[in-house]
């Protein structure tokens, strides 16, 4: 079901406490992606865990697990050609500092543990984390 055409992408905890979610959706309208699911979550300490478990060994693990409990976030599949690709250019790079402006991240933060998206990197990813 899941192809290079979707994407999941969601907003972390701390891009809607910026309330940021109006300017990250935007460009994916004007761009002309559709958005064919969304919904606003808390998400669990388990559910986090298995969502970064290729992070685990990482040092920040435990404070990126946390972060993202630190309020609700929104879980969105956007769908169109090239997304997958063509999303996280515009999205991103994750350490935002090195982000080009006129991406999202280039634009509206700074801090690697205070990014505001999440974004699938593979189709493979990608069907896990909607199925999660
Ligand atoms: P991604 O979000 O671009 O896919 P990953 O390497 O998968 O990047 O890292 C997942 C999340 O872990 C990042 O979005 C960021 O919040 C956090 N993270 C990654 N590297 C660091 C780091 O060096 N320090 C603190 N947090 C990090
Ligand atoms: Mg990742």
């Amino acid at each position: 079901m899941v192809n290079n055409k979707c994407i999941f992408i969601a907003i972390k905890p701390h891009g809607m406490q910026c309330n940021f979610v109006g300017e990250i959706i935007k460009p994916f309208e004007q761009k002309g992606f559709c958005l064919i699911a969304m919904k606003l979550i808390q998400a669990s300490e388990d559910l986090l865990k298995e969502h970064y478990i290729d992070l685990k060994d990482c040092p920040f693990f435990a404070s990126l697990v946390k972060s993202m409990q630190s309020g609700p976030g929104v879980s969105m599949v956007w769908e169109g050609l090239k997304v997958m690709k063509t999303g996280r250019v515009m999205l991103r790079g994750t350490k935002p500092m090195n982000s080009r402006p006129g991406t999202i991240h280039g634009d509206f933060c700074i801090q690697v543990g205070r990014n505001i998206t999440h974004c699938s990197d593979s189709v493979e990813s990608a069907e896990k984390e909607m199925g999660l």
